[in-house]
């Protein structure tokens, strides 16, 4: 796309460069943005809007879970766990926020996100290049298919995965074959957003963690613009029942690091949204106003 749209900026002529830089000045007196879209092929995105929430309840969960994916299913939370030699698919207990069942991966498998399509979950490995295939009722693994690129978060539209690599980009996926079939890039008016993690799909729209930033990202799947985000600045302090002080023991900075926000699940039938965080002492479950 960029080299297509530099070839014609090349080919235009002085006259059209007058016109365009006129419509430019024109478009913004008027702050019409798609009109500097239309005249001089240039896309300039609005800024995200910033959508509120309020937060209805927390539930416990396990400081020793490094969340990767979080995915509501069968009336329940499902979450995989990363790191070597403690990453797991488990079905949580919401009451406890320990896991009622869980399936340990392999000590050199580092787990990432899940998502459940067609009774199946599938669940991410960061550079392992495998996709784990569990039977979403049993846990029963089913199997492995292989994947080319790192694997950080993923969700579905009800046909098609979406997968995250911690660049900019999202790669529309056909399950069977894990063949891509689309590759979207994701940009605010500021340019590409890059470290896409988590994902989750909600009303037809991607809804993205960005790692290590406290935002939650709301995506035109069609597009990949960004079109609003949701701050959660300060969050865990501010809503959380426990004491944080397990977060900075030993000055341990890469354990402060770790604690980012990571995890998102919708539950449609309440259209409540469940976010969390690696190594967070809960889970919160909230609305958009
Ligand atoms: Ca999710």
């Amino acid at each position: 796309m960029l080299s297509e749209k530099n070839d014609k900026r090349h080919k235009s002529s002085f006259a059209i460069m007058h016109v365009a830089m006129a419509v430019f000045i024109l478009a913004s007196c008027n702050n019409d943005e798609n009109k500097i879209e239309d005249n001089v092929n240039e896309p300039v995105l609005p800024a995200p809007q910033n959508l509120s929430y309020n937060v209805i309840k927390a539930y416990p969960h396990d400081t020793a879970a490094f969340t990767q994916g979080l995915e509501w299913h069968g009336g329940t939370l499902l979450e995989s766990t990363g790191l070597y030699g403690k990453s797991m698919l488990r079905q949580l207990d919401l009451t406890t926020g320990k896991p009622s069942r869980q399936i340990k991966n392999d000590k050199e498998i580092f787990a990432e996100g899940i998502t459940v399509l067609r009774d199946t979950v599938y669940q991410l490995s960061w550079e392992n290049h495998l996709v784990f295939l569990y039977d979403a009722k049993s846990l029963k693994l089913l199997g492995t298919k292989n994947w080319s690129y790192q694997g950080w978060g993923i969700t579905n539209n009800g046909n098609t995965l979406i997968i995250s690599d911690g660049s900019d980009k999202l790669y529309f996926v056909e399950p069977n074959a894990m063949q891509v079939k689309n590759i979207l890039s994701i940009k605010d008016h500021m340019g590409p957003v890059n470290n896409l993690n988590e994902l989750e799909m909600i009303e037809g729209y991607l809804y993205a963690n960005r790692w290590q930033y406290d935002y939650i990202l709301k995506i035109d799947p069609n597009n990949g613009n960004v079109l609003a985000t949701i701050d959660f600045t300060d969050f865990l302090r501010k809503n959380t029942q426990s004491d944080l002080s397990y977060l900075s023991q030993n000055n341990s900075t890469a354990q402060i690091n770790g604690a980012v926000l990571n995890g998102i699940a919708y539950n449609a039938d309440k259209k409540t949204i469940f976010i969390t965080g690696k190594l967070w002492p809960e889970i919160f479950e909230i609305k958009l106003q």
